[in-house]
């Protein structure tokens, strides 16, 4: 009988099967190789397509194709893969989204609007080596969750209180872009008595108000990433809820205030956030966002070289914010099994397919630049992290121009928006942070691209770009 096997045996034998809930599957966690992987990244990062043509690369991983860096793999010790996903209560719409890839013409899924699951089960035979001790073939687990981006930003909110995010908030509108396209709303605010009754129709009239304003600052030209409260914009199951009924007061607050009668305005909004604290985003968090062993960390870089500055340092506050929610440190045995801790990082720029080959440096040099502070806290903690620009799904081929005598590289695909064939020159990215008049300028016009039709048949090396190197990275360790 195999170690594994053994323990598991021993665990029945001892009673382990009566233990609470919480320590069986510390226990178990323990016992076979289980990991769960998190996918972190704001809202169209490119979440949902990673995660979707990860499942599909790793479910044809025995075949060891499509996946030349993922060692495993490519030596040919994966004997069978499996998705589980059907085991969950809320399976991740695979299929759906491959057929969605496969159409003719494929198109990109649509925004994630709920919380969904996918386990696959990767069977391999171990390395030569002490390993092989523990038996000759062994099974992975491979845990991943889908949810829309803009919930991940309500998760820093579990350590404030009402007064403390209202602070945080009136410091982000006292700024630029959002001083100016909330210059209504602040008005708005100004002539409010936050002390006077008010009524369930104020209440939810506001909130509405100040959702509209959300929206529109996540709009083009302005593009902002730090947009709370998230499920303002994604609602899920909370479509016209009350617990949505409430937003931030950004003016300053009279001195008297702890003295607001229960049904002025302030106590509401109060009361309103501490509900949605607790009753959204609290089981949010506990449910699918405390055990993770692995993280990546999905960037769109391109799409603040496009937006410009505002959107850049917008977008680097939200990264960083976001990244405090999460649990970084080394797993000795016990932590593994009771609280794990994620021990490595990718931050990853996506749609790396969108510059041409001889500019995936510059983009890991640019990521780098992006999240460096927060790189460092990971490191201070001794979690391994790197920077790597990839795409999931690639969805343009190398294209030669002749200009000048000259040959330059081009891409060639379909745009998005309105699926014209095009061949273009995107242009460099930079491995310094543009100067404010090169933000302003024209100088970056990265264009979306359509997806390329995806195979029914097996997937190859070239319908990716360094997928590969992530899975190696993220997984390469546990295949022992
Ligand atoms: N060219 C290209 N575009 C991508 C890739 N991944 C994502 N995208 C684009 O980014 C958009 C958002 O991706 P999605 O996975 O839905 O983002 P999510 O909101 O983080 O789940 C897609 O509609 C595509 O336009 C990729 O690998 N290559
Ligand atoms: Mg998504």
């Amino acid at each position: 009988m195999s170690l594994p096997k053994r323990l598991r045996t021993l665990a029945r034998k001892s009673g382990l099967n009566t233990l609470p809930a919480q320590i069986r599957t510390g226990v178990e966690r323990g016992l076979e190789q289980r990991v769960k992987l998190a996918i972190t990244g704001l809202s169209r990062s490119g979440k949902t397509v990673f995660i979707s043509t990860l499942a599909r690369h790793l479910l044809q991983s025995d075949q060891g194709q499509s996946l030349p860096f993922f060692a495993a793999s490519a030596e040919g010790r994966i004997i069978g893969a499996r998705d589980l996903s059907q085991q969950s209560e809320r399976p991740f719409p695979l299929q759906t989204t491959l057929a969605g890839l496969q159409a003719s013409p494929p198109h990109w899924p649509a925004s994630t609007e709920q919380l969904s699951e996918i386990r696959l089960a990767l069977r391999y035979r171990r390395a030569p080596g002490l390993s092989r001790a523990l038996g000759e073939y062994s099974t992975l687990y491979v845990d991943l969750i889908d949810y829309p981006g803009e919930w991940l930003l309500d998760l820093p909110l579990l350590q404030l209180s009402f007064e403390q995010w209202c602070q945080q908030q009136q410091a982000l509108f006292a700024a630029e872009p959002r001083a100016q396209v909330a210059a209504e709303w602040l008005a708005r605010q100004h002539a409010i008595d936050w002390l006077a009754p008010a009524s369930d129709e104020q209440q939810a009239r506001l909130s509405e108000a100040f959702r509209a304003l959300l929206q529109q600052l996540r709009k083009s030209p302005h593009s902002l990433s730090l947009l709370q409260p998230g499920r303002l914009l994604m609602p899920g199951d909370l479509k016209d809820s009350p617990l949505l009924n409430l937003f931030p007061i950004i003016v300053p607050l009279p001195e008297n205030m702890d003295q607001a009668a229960t049904d002025s305005l302030y106590r509401r909004l109060q009361q309103a956030y501490e509900a949605y604290r607790d009753q959204v985003i609290r089981p949010f968090y506990e449910d699918h966002f405390r055990h993770f062993d692995r993280q990546i960390v999905l960037v769109d870089c391109l799409k603040t070289l496009n937006q410009g500055e505002a959107c850049f340092n917008d977008m680097q506050q939200a990264l960083n914010t976001l990244l405090h929610s999460f649990h970084y440190g080394r797993n000795g045995l016990l932590r593994r099994l009771f609280r794990p801790r994620i021990n490595r990082v990718l931050f990853a720029a996506t749609k790396a397919d969108h510059v041409t080959a001889n500019q995936h440096h510059n983009l890991d040099r640019f990521l780098q630049l992006m999240v460096e502070s927060a790189q460092r806290e990971i490191r201070f903690e001794q979690v391994d992290t790197r920077c790597l620009a990839l795409a999931s799904l690639r969805a343009t081929t190398a294209a030669e121009a002749r200009m000048d005598g000259q040959h330059l590289s081009c891409l060639h695909g379909h745009r998005k928006d309105n699926g014209e064939e095009i061949a273009l020159f995107p242009g460099e990215v930079p491995v310094e942070l543009p100067r404010a008049e090169d933000w302003n300028s024209d100088r970056f016009r990265f264009v979306d691209f359509a997806p390329r039709p995806l195979p029914a048949g097996p997937l190859r090396p070239e319908h990716h770009i360094r997928l590969d190197q992530a899975v190696e990275y993220l997984l390469g360790d546990l295949f022992r």
